[in-house]
């Protein structure tokens, strides 16, 4: 039997494990990134390994997220992580410099080799034929210093392309089509990867746009073939050399197979307030906007940026809404900048801001009261955008420009101008925002800077013999890493000051989340299926463990955040019939007996509710690897004990 493409990527990588989806599998890393939001954590974190120099084929340092500065904390956190770039053996991206994702993709990202990131959007990179994973800070930590990345062999969906998109009809809507087919649990345990011969008439920027929103889906990532057109790409990157072929054999078979004619979409938005609630732009129909963004992880190449220009050209931005552009990287700004395109964007009215996440994450233009916001990004959770009651919509670049025109939400699909970019020859290249290490003989003499923000992480205990905790929250389904650690302009500064960050845990759903813990001494939370899902901030993990959260009992997890939750030291259960969930409630006393030898044992675990003298059965669905993980109350004790 032939492999599938993601298999092939899986099978030049195996450690350990065998390639039987739902079992554990190690997977050998040739690349990490990091960028700063995640960074200063796994910084600290691989520090406290021990391990000198980074042990992979290229380690990158991006700081893309907290480059507001309003106080000192968010340039100590550069100036750390610069430093322990410059020792450890990894290059620094500079503030300024772009997008992680962006500028991993154009300088970086070569086929068939496998990336983890410390961010949820690594999968950008399998639109340039990589097997690129979000990871949590200490796996990617760990990859660093030479350890393996386990993940559950995932099941391998093809999403067979015909066809080719007409014009003002863009990849976001392909991305935004295939989340309305799937919703944002559709992906987990899952690969997605994209063929059929619509897959020639996307360029990589464009592949890059569906596999970054690919983490919306859930799903473990997602990947396009190396082809003519990434050899085309890399080409006009100056990289032709990091160009290898790599097809899925013709005889492989798939999990499931969804097809998808390019030539029947039409423009897409995912409404207020989950990237899967998706509608056609015509449905929703000409709603008043006050805000247009675009830029982000997912929209912001150089030939979506053209694509805006274009549309922009000539005309006025609406009197009543604000545009504002945000270009990937220095090379995408760099070359609007010498071809006049940025110039159209400013003599239309367009707010240009620095090539960073910005306003994705929260970094400052939240949108007014009750304000609606098209935004060229991936998340629309509420209150992400830092005003609780603005409606999102995520929109493709076209349509977003068109309707900062226009004043209102609008199809793109009325204009008659001809607004189609083909890639550049040769794309500007400009590395000098790139800083190299110091060669290993030099990295003594090189001290780590660390500033008063930045405080150790919460120490962990082995696991003790009972387990007797508080339930102190109970949430419902889909919550969203944003919900169990916010962002935001105020928050984001303290990612590497666990103890600050505690007071904002969960503040959606319970104001006085932080003290309800502190009362309880130890915790657990409840909750309903797909929990975790979002962001692969590991804080959404190390500040309930700071906060004496033992367990987490819930329908169902997300991938990332289970796997954080596990190197935390924080046990993920799952009740064994869901209806439970409706038993217990906030303040009932639980307990499981002989917990320890139980995940030792892998036996079966009853979870006692000592307020109504009920009994249920849950289950704990890891690996013997993540298992020991728990016993030793958290990865870092146990790579250390491992040592
Ligand atoms: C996000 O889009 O939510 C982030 C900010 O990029 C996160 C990482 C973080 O929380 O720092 C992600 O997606 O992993
Ligand atoms: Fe940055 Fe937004 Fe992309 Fe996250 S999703 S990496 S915040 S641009």
């Amino acid at each position: 039997m032939g492999y599938t493409l993601s298999q092939k990527l899986i099978k030049s990588h195996l450690l350990s494990g065998e390639m039987v989806p739902g079992t554990e599998i190690g997977l050998k890393i040739d690349q990490t990134l990091t960028q700063d939001a995640t960074g200063t954590m796994a910084y600290l974190e691989f520090e406290a390994m021990g391990v000198p120099r980074v042990k992979t084929e290229l380690s990158v340092a991006y700081v893309d997220h907290n480059t507001l500065q309003t106080g000192f904390e968010n340039a100590d956190d550069h100036r750390f992580i610069a430093s322990c770039a410059k020792k450890h053996g990894l290059k620094y991206s500079r503030p300024g410099n772009g997008i992680c994702h962006q500028v991993h993709l154009e300088r970086f990202g070569k086929p068939g080799k496998t990336l983890i990131g410390s961010d949820s959007h690594t999968p950008t990179g399998g639109g340039i034929g990589m097997l690129a994973i979000g990871a949590g800070g200490l796996d990617v930590a760990v990859a660093m210093g030479g350890g393996a990345y386990y993940i559950t062999m995932p099941e391998v969906v093809l999403v067979r392309l015909s066809g080719k998109l007409s014009p003002f009809v863009s990849a976001k809507d392909v991305i935004l089509k295939v989340l309305q087919i799937l919703s944002v649990k559709g992906g987990v345990g899952k690969i997605i990867e994209y063929g059929g011969e619509g897959v020639k008439t996307l360029s990589v920027p464009e592949r890059a746009t569906i596999t970054n929103m690919g983490a919306e889906l859930g799903a473990t990532t997602s990947v396009f073939p190396s082809d003519e057109i990434t050899k085309e790409f890399l080409r006009a990157q100056g990289r032709e050399n990091d160009w290898i072929e790599l097809l899925p054999d013709s005889s492989a078979k798939y999990d499931k197979v969804i097809d998808i004619n390019l030539s029947m979409l039409e423009p897409l938005a995912a409404m207020p307030h989950m990237p899967d609630n998706v509608k056609s732009v015509r449905e929703i129909g000409n709603i008043k906007i006050d805000q247009v963004c675009i830029g982000s992880c997912t929209n912001s190449s150089f030939t979506d940026m053209m694509k805006v220009s274009k549309i922009l050209k000539g005309k006025k931005v609406h009197p009543d809404v604000s545009l504002v552009i945000a270009p990937g990287s220095m090379q995408v700004l760099n070359m609007l900048a010498l071809n006049g395109a940025l110039s159209d964007m400013i003599s239309a009215g367009a707010r240009i801001l620095e090539s960073a996440c910005g306003p994705c994450i929260g970094m400052g233009q939240s949108p007014n009261s009750k304000g609606v916001s098209l935004r060229t990004f991936n998340r629309n959770f509420e209150g992400r955008s830092g005003t609780a009651d603005a409606g999102i919509y995520l929109v493709s670049p076209e349509t977003a420009a068109v309707s900062a025109i226009a004043g209102v939400l609008t199809d793109p699909t009325t204009c008659s101008d001809d607004v189609s970019v083909s890639l550049p020859e040769k794309f500007v290249i400009n590395d000098g925002m790139i800083i190299d290490p110091v060669p290993a003989d030099e990295a003594d003499s090189v001290e780590i800077k660390y500033g008063p923000n930045i405080k150790p992480f919460p120490t962990t205990e082995k696991l003790p013999e009972k387990l007797e905790a508080k339930a102190v929250l109970k949430v419902g389904d889909n919550i969203t890493t944003d919900h169990i650690m916010p962002a935001g302009a105020k928050i984001l500064p303290y990612r590497s000051n666990i103890p600050y960050l505690s007071k904002f845990c969960f503040r959606q759903c319970d104001e006085d989340f932080a003290e309800h813990c502190k009362e309880a001494g130890k915790g657990v939370i409840i909750g309903g299926s797909n929990y975790g899902q979002g962001s692969s901030r590991e804080h959404a993990a190390l500040v309930p463990l700071y906060l004496g959260i033992k367990a987490v009992i819930t329908k169902s997890f997300a991938r990332i955040h289970c796997a954080n939750l596990v190197n935390a030291g924080i046990i993920p259960f799952t009740f064994k019939d869901p209806a439970d969930f409706d038993k217990i409630s906030v303040g009932d006393m639980l307990a499981v007996d002989s917990i320890r030898e139980k995940i030792e044992n892998d036996l079966p675990i009853t979870l006692k509710n000592l307020t109504n003298g009920e009994e249920y059965q849950l289950c704990c669905d890891i690996s013997s690897r993540q298992r020991d993980i728990i016993l030793e109350g958290g990865l870092l004790n146990y790579t250390r004990e491992r040592a």
